[in-house]
């Protein structure tokens, strides 16, 4: 009685992983921080003239050319990007993120992409590098698999390429 209980178990066990492991292998987090949402009104001399819902319909739609799906997240609030990131743990394959301001801040934020355990790609439109000296560090380049900045939003595209490559 226990054996069979405990078989049916593992059996319940063996296809959850199974539907883990597709979900997982066919969705990718799209993160976008602070102020991301304005992209394309304001700054087009630094961040281009593309919108966000331009960068999440090229990403979603060269993503579906590999099979995957894109979850498409911007907030303005780090505590939601921390929750967001943490979700993706159980049902997403990689994390496409640009963490905009919070990346020069933010150690929950990098924390959070260490926990779960995923291959992280960094994305900035504008080459930090070139930028103000404060925009040099990024807590997250310290825990992404890859770093792409200064490429503009094509930046996104190498990402997914780089993420379906990885995964
Ligand atoms: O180059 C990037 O992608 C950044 O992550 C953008 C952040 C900046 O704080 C980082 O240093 C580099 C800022 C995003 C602000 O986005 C705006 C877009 C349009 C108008 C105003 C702000």
């Amino acid at each position: 009685m226990t054996r069979a209980f405990g078989a049916g178990v593992l059996a319940v066990q063996a296809r959850a992983r199974r539907y883990r492991t597709e979900v997982t292998e066919r969705r990718l987090l799209l993160v976008n921080g602070p102020n991301l949402n304005l992209l394309g009104t304001r700054q087009p001399e630094i961040y281009g003239s593309t919108t966000l819902a331009d960068i999440e319909k090229s990403v979603t739609a060269l993503a579906a050319e590999f099979g995957f799906e894109v979850r498409a997240v911007q907030s303005n609030h780090e505590g939601a990007l921390v929750d967001a990131i943490q979700a993706a743990r159980t049902d997403c394959a990689g994390i496409i993120i640009n963490p905009a301001a919070y990346s020069h801040t933010s150690v929950a934020i990098a924390d959070a992409l260490t926990s779960v355990e995923l291959p992280v790609a960094e994305v900035h439109l504008s080459n930090i590098h070139r930028r103000e000296e404060f925009r040099h560090h990024s807590y997250v380049s310290a825990v992404a698999e890859m770093v792409i900045c200064g490429a503009g939003a094509a930046g996104y595209e190498y990402a997914v390429r780089y993420l379906v490559g990885r995964v």
